[in-house]
């Protein structure tokens, strides 16, 4: 099946027009606990493994509007108009492609309430939003693993950003990917709290859907990964289940320094970090020594996210005065609207 094919199969006895003149959705960032690195379908966007997120209250918001008398989509982010020849514009573009009538131009509007500098700007609640606004404009009557299903084509960890709270997004067995959906843990934890320290926010030497193919393709130690990946499951969700934030904490920022360790080994090798990364991860390391409960997790970038618990929230500033706290997003009525 490829991404067409998937696409029509989900929408079958659903509205192929829109309804209405303007679609809007909504959709959190999510950080993963346990990542997502490398694709078995790269088309469908169907990862090696599973991936477990925890969201964030921080929203991407998008309209998604017809356009009658124009023959090219419109694109804009944060007010700034997003030119045809981007990259952005044409991953936009591809995934109106999937459900487009014929001739029928859209304009795509977003905004993202995390400032773009901050360089946590992220495909994934931008395609979780697209296809919230999408649903919205074509009324289409999908339940959430759909929404899940058809966001992933997008990227693949928008199928995440669907939903509030811990999220675990199922590898799925099925060549359709029909089961690779994510959804949320029962459980929550109002207590722990998520914090970035930033480093830069300038454009990535290599996309990360790039590097992990490279990484795929190349590392001698990514035969290990999907091994690895099964156990920090287990360990995260039980850490979870039984409120222990330092297991939390240890397989977070071990799935993070490995999915890095895959990195470095690829050839050529893919390194995100600049010196500031190692000395903040320096910093966390000597604040445990110190009593601080404080874990590290890094994604496909320089920037360090921070975890802890909200006892140990004054101590923050104090290790780490550039940090800026983010918090988890454990239920959002916003998101089914
Ligand atoms: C994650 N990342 O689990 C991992 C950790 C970055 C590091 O998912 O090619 O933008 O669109 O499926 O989802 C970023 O990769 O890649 C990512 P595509 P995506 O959050």
């Amino acid at each position: 099946m490829n991404r067409k094919e998937c696409v029509r199969f989900l929408l079958q006895g659903n509205p192929l027009e829109p309804q209405k003149k303007q679609g809007v959705g909504h959709a959190p960032l999510n950080i993963a606990l346990v990542k997502y690195w490398g694709k078995r379908n790269r088309e469908l966007n169907l990862p090696v493994t599973s991936s477990f997120s925890i969201s964030l209250n921080s929203h991407t918001h998008t309209t998604v509007e017809t356009l009658p008398h124009m023959e090219e989509d419109v694109v804009v982010l944060n007010g700034m108009s997003i030119p045809r020849e981007t990259t952005f514009y044409q991953r936009v573009k591809g995934f109106i492609d999937l459900v487009r009538p014929e001739k029928m131009a859209f304009s795509v509007t977003t905004i993202n309430e995390m400032p773009t500098g901050a360089g946590l700007a992220s495909s994934a609640a931008g395609f979780a939003a697209l296809t919230r606004a999408l649903n919205d404009l074509f009324s289409w009557q999908l339940s959430d693993s759909a929404l899940s299903c058809l966001a992933r084509l997008g990227s693949g960890s928008a199928a995440r950003s669907l939903f509030p709270g811990f999220v675990l997004w199922e590898k799925g067995v099925r060549e359709d990917g029909l089961d690779s959906v994510a959804h949320s843990l029962v459980e929550t934890w109002p207590e722990l709290l998520v914090a970035y320290v930033p480093i830069s926010s300038t454009e990535k030497p290599i996309s990360s859907t790039a590097a992990m193919q490279r990484t795929v393709d190349t590392s001698p130690l990514y035969c290990r990964w999907p091994v690895e990946v099964e156990k920090q499951l287990q360990e995260a969700t039980s850490a979870i289940t039984m409120k222990e934030f330092d297991r939390l904490g240890r397989v977070a920022e071990s799935s993070a320094l490995m999915m890095h360790g895959t990195m470095l080994t690829a050839t050529p090798p893919i390194l995100y970090w600049l010196p500031e990364t190692v000395s903040v991860l320096h910093q966390a390391w000597q604040a445990r020594k110190e009593g601080f409960q404080v874990y590290v997790t890094m994604d496909a970038g320089p920037n360090v996210k921070l975890l802890f618990l909200e006892e140990q929230k004054e101590l923050l500033h104090r290790y780490f005065p550039k940090a800026k706290l983010l918090s988890p997003l454990w239920c959002d009525h916003a998101l089914s609207s």
